[in-house]
């Protein structure tokens, strides 16, 4: 009997998954069958916009993060698919650091060229899953929500790629109940306009903070304030930005920050991450993880150390995202399909755990973040078929990322960088970033 393997979520993860067995069986593999379980209406994951906050149409928890004009955070040269470049999606190269509604017309690129759509059950997410040691099988429950039916079906293996940047951390801070301005989470943020003119709070020190700062300060707020818990990001900001301790209470308006300074303001956006959340999944087979490099549990970064019948994709912190999800489809694939062997032993799956924990604890900066995660997936694809690509290059990308931001946080966008697939350099783009207010597809692609 064919095995039937089942994927939960098709966002970059999922999809790399699905695109790495249509490639086995391009190739001439015999490939079990494989059914991908998606929530939302349309593949892409967090990059499938969407405009609802809170819960959607069906009384799901709305899956979605991203906000209008998110341009990438990090150079696209850095994320490129190794079999599916930036030139052969869009005909030409293109500018470093697209804009949300590109990078979703990229992705959506190499799915449609593989055909796989048809592997996936939209509108259906996942409600439960267990595992039967007898018959060695997963049983998914799943929702159809358009007809309103569950349903049961069994699986061989179940890969989890729902995501891990969805279900937010929100802590509360004194005053909140009292404050007559909005308080909102980083995941609820939709649109920069609304805070043209105001004086805002961002709580956090990380990406989103950083960029939604920066967004907010492109689209006209009138000030920016950023309190930070361990320590500042410590850019070079616009003047009327400002870097401020830990929040202590809001009174009215006025918001104290440890060092005893105080602030006026209109708004609050709490920036202050994510929970890996699996409301689906039973405490056994559950991934119980920081949000860091190494995760806990998983051996080589995708298979779980208490059931290897079961895989995570995408679960690390990520500076690399698109090409890493890839090596990590790819080795899931050939372990599914007998070509990579997983340590039978338990406790030889939890040495390997245990030592990319203590290699990403001796690394002291984001650079050593950075060849540590560079390292993992050159680890990886050197067992698959995987097109073998410079991750080195790749690195080199992110390190000039680095001081780009360093020298100018505001126009680090504007700088263009070498593709490590095709060689070929990227434009610069038509308009500085600070002043490109239309953040459409095809505005960008007008260069
Ligand atoms: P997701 O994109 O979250 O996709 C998970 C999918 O699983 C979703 O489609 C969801 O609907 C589905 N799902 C969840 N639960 C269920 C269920 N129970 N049943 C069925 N389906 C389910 N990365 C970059 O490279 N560049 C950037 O500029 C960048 N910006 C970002 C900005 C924000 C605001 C955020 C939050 C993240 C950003 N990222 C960025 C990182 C992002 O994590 C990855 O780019 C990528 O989207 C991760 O893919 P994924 O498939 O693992 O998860
Ligand atoms: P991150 O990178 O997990 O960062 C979370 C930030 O929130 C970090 O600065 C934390 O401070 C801060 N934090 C968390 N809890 C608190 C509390 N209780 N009080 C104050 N500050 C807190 O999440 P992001 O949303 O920035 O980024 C996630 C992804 O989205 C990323 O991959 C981007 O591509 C987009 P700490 O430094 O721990 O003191």
């Amino acid at each position: 009997m064919t095995k039937r393997i089942a994927v939960i979520g098709a966002g970059p993860s999922g999809l790399a998954q699905l695109r790495a067995f249509q490639s086995a069986a391009q190739k001439g593999a015999e490939i079990p069958e494989i059914v991908c379980f998606e929530k939302q209406d349309n593949w892409g994951g967090l990059w499938n916009y969407t405009w609802r906050t809170g819960l959607d149409e069906f009384g799901e928890p709305v899956h979605g993060s991203m906000y209008r004009y998110l341009w990438s955070n990090g150079p696209k040269e850095a994320l490129e698919f190794a079999d599916y470049s930036f030139e052969e999606h869009f005909g030409k190269q293109i500018a470093s650091y697209p804009p949300r509604a590109v990078l979703f017309d990229y992705i959506q690129g190499r799915v449609e060229k593989a055909n796989v759509r048809d592997w996936i059950r939209f509108r259906t997410p996942v409600r439960d899953v267990s595992y039967d040691d007898k018959t060695a099988l997963f049983t998914v429950t799943a929702h159809n929500l358009v007809n309103d039916h569950e349903y049961e079906e069994t699986f061989d293996h179940v890969i989890i790629a729902s995501g891990h940047f969805s279900t937010p951390n929100v802590p509360e801070f004194d005053g909140f109940s009292d404050f007559n301005g909005r308080v909102l989470h980083a995941h609820d943020f939709r649109d920069a306009r609304e805070f043209a003119g105001k004086d805002i709070l961002l709580i956090g020190s990380s990406y989103s903070a950083e960029d939604i700062g920066s967004q907010c300060w492109k689209y006209g707020s009138k000030s920016v304030t950023v309190s930070y818990r361990t320590a500042p990001m410590g850019y070079n900001w616009p003047e009327n930005w400002q870097e401020v301790p830990l929040l202590q209470k809001l009174e009215g308006n006025t918001a104290t920050f440890k060092d005893g300074t105080t602030k006026q303001i209109d708004a609050v956006i709490l920036c202050t991450g994510y929970k890996h959340h699996f409301p689906f999944l039973p405490d056994d087979l559950q991934l119980k993880t920081a949000n860091r490099l190494a995760t806990a549990d998983l051996y080589k970064g995708v298979v779980f150390a208490k059931n290897p019948a079961l895989f995570y994709l995408g679960m690390q912190d990520q500076w690399f995202t698109f090409n890493m999800f890839d090596a990590q489809a790819w080795y899931v694939r050939d372990i599914i399909l007998g070509r990579i062997d997983v340590p039978a032993d338990y406790d030889a799956r939890m040495a390997d755990v245990n030592a990319r924990i203590a290699a990403e604890d001796a690394g002291e900066s984001d650079y050593d973040a950075i060849h540590y995660q560079g390292d993992y997936i050159k680890e990886l694809i050197a067992d698959t078929d995987y097109p073998s690509f410079d991750v080195d290059g790749a690195n080199e990308a992110f390190l000039q990322w680095k001081k780009h931001k360093k020298e100018d946080i505001m126009g680090f966008r504007n700088n263009s960088y070498r593709s490590v697939i095709t060689g070929s350099m990227a434009p610069a783009h038509h308009t500085p970033w600070k002043d490109a207010l239309d953040d459409s597809l095809e505005s960008y692609l007008q260069n």
